[in-house]
């Protein structure tokens, strides 16, 4: 019942999906169990995204996700992990299953709409990046 992270990067924001999104979350029975929106800096981009320094999509990647505002989510229930990156899709839109989130309004392998964590490691380390523990709900 691991908890993971979400977010509704600044083109889903920019478009009026949020709810949309939260509405498919709902729909499957994952726990919405922390919820904010956030503008972020260019170096807690950096930060968030470390692990992709270097490649050659980091720079405009960085600018993409501080070009706006955010909503971070730490989604919980079972498999959220796995769930979430289901309804999610592919990271390139044009590859993502039909029905999926980047499918229908991904524009871009960039411009993706949404984040999901990727493993149980990064996702404790990503939900802490946005969250401190008094911020989400507690598990029943
Ligand atoms: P993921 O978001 O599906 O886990 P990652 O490979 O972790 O995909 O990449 C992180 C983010 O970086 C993607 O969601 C996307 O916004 C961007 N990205 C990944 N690969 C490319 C690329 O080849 N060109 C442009 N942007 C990319
Ligand atoms: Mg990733």
């Amino acid at each position: 019942m691991a908890n993971t992270l979400g977010i509704v990067k600044p083109d889903g924001v920019r478009r009026k999906l949020v709810g949309n999104i939260m509405g498919r979350i709902e729909n499957v029975g994952l726990i919405l169990r922390g919820l904010k929106v956030v503008r972020l800096e260019k170096e807690e981009a950096r930060k968030f995204y470390a692990v992709h320094e270097g490649k050659p999509f980091f720079n405009s990647l960085i600018e993409f996700m501080t070009s706006g505002p955010i909503v971070v989510m730490v989604i919980g229930g079972h498999d959220s992990i796995e769930r979430w990156r289901d309804l999610m899709g592919a990271t390139d839109p044009a590859k993502a299953r039909y029905n999926t989130i980047r499918r229908e309004f991904g524009t871009s392998v960039e411009k993706n709409v949404v984040h999901g964590s990727d493993s149980p490691v990064t996702a404790r380390a990503e939900v802490a990046f946005f969250f401190k523990d008094d911020e989400i709900l507690p598990k029943e």
